[in-house]
């Protein structure tokens, strides 16, 4: 098992994926991947796992203490896959991850919240520090919560742009978009592994929301009216 991230993390709270089988899949499986979390605390990074693994979601917050390792058993193109999801807290401040967490990492899922800018903000330092330790792998960008306001889903969020990242609106209260995201950053970390420049492509083209991201008007000049405190005007 892998090295958990620093002493706080040193415990693993391992959580096996009911798909995956009684251990048997790690064996069959044509394909290993590891898919990494980030983002600031409470953005709902834990909720959108617990979504799409359990198809559950509990609304009270516990904040992740040390790092939960998911378990999932998936396919792609016919091809046996497993995947580890990699879920540790977020802090209140940024705050460096241990280098174990971004380890043999193949794609990345960075989530902020849409009613707090500040987690928006963050993204900046937490894609900063992806990219130290894993400068190639893909990344989705996520805006998360949008059940609780969706005038959000019409506000410009320039960051993915900029980083010509794709960007998805979620909510893991309601599923949207959920399945979608985790089956794409699938997808990306198996076209990583692969080390196919091809097939990458050909993945990135498939992620519709990734076309309409790129085709989209141009809302950076609207950046700083995203996510408030305060809730947009109606
Ligand atoms: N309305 C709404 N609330 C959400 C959503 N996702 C998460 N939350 C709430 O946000 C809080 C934090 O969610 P978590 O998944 O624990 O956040 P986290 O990013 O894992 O936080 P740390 O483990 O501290 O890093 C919880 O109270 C959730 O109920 C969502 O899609 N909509
Ligand atoms: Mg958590």
């Amino acid at each position: 098992m892998a090295a958990a991230g620093g002493d706080a993390r040193a415990e693993l709270d391992v959580d096996v994926d009911v798909d995956a089988g009684p251990g048997q899949e790690k064996y069959d499986a044509e394909e290993n991947v590891k898919i990494i979390c980030l983002g600031d605390s409470a953005v709902g990074k834990s909720k959108l796992m617990e979504r799409f693994l359990l198809d559950g979601y509990r609304p009270q917050q516990l904040s992740t203490f040390a790092l939960t390792l998911y378990k999932h058993a998936a396919s792609v193109d016919g091809k046996r896959v497993l995947v580890d999801f990699w879920d540790t807290a977020g802090q209140e401040r940024f705050q460096s991850m241990h280098p174990s967490y971004y380890h043999k990492a193949h794609a990345c899922i960075m989530v902020f919240d849409v009613q707090r800018k500040v987690t928006y903000k963050n993204l900046s330092n937490w894609y900063k520090e992806l990219r130290e330790f894993r400068p190639e792998i893909p990344c989705i960008v996520v805006a998360n919560k949008i059940d609780a306001d969706m005038k959000m889903t019409q506000k410009s969020f320039n960051f993915a742009r900029k980083f010509n990242l794709p960007f998805y609106f979620v909510s893991a209260a309601d599923g949207t978009n959920v399945v979608k995201l985790f089956s794409d950053a699938i997808k990306l970390a198996v076209a990583y592994k692969q080390n196919s420049g091809d097939f990458m492509d050909e993945v990135m083209r498939e992620l519709e929301n990734f076309d309409l991201q790129q085709k989209g008007e141009d809302f950076s000049d609207k950046e700083e009216s995203c996510p408030e405190e305060k809730p947009p005007s109606t």
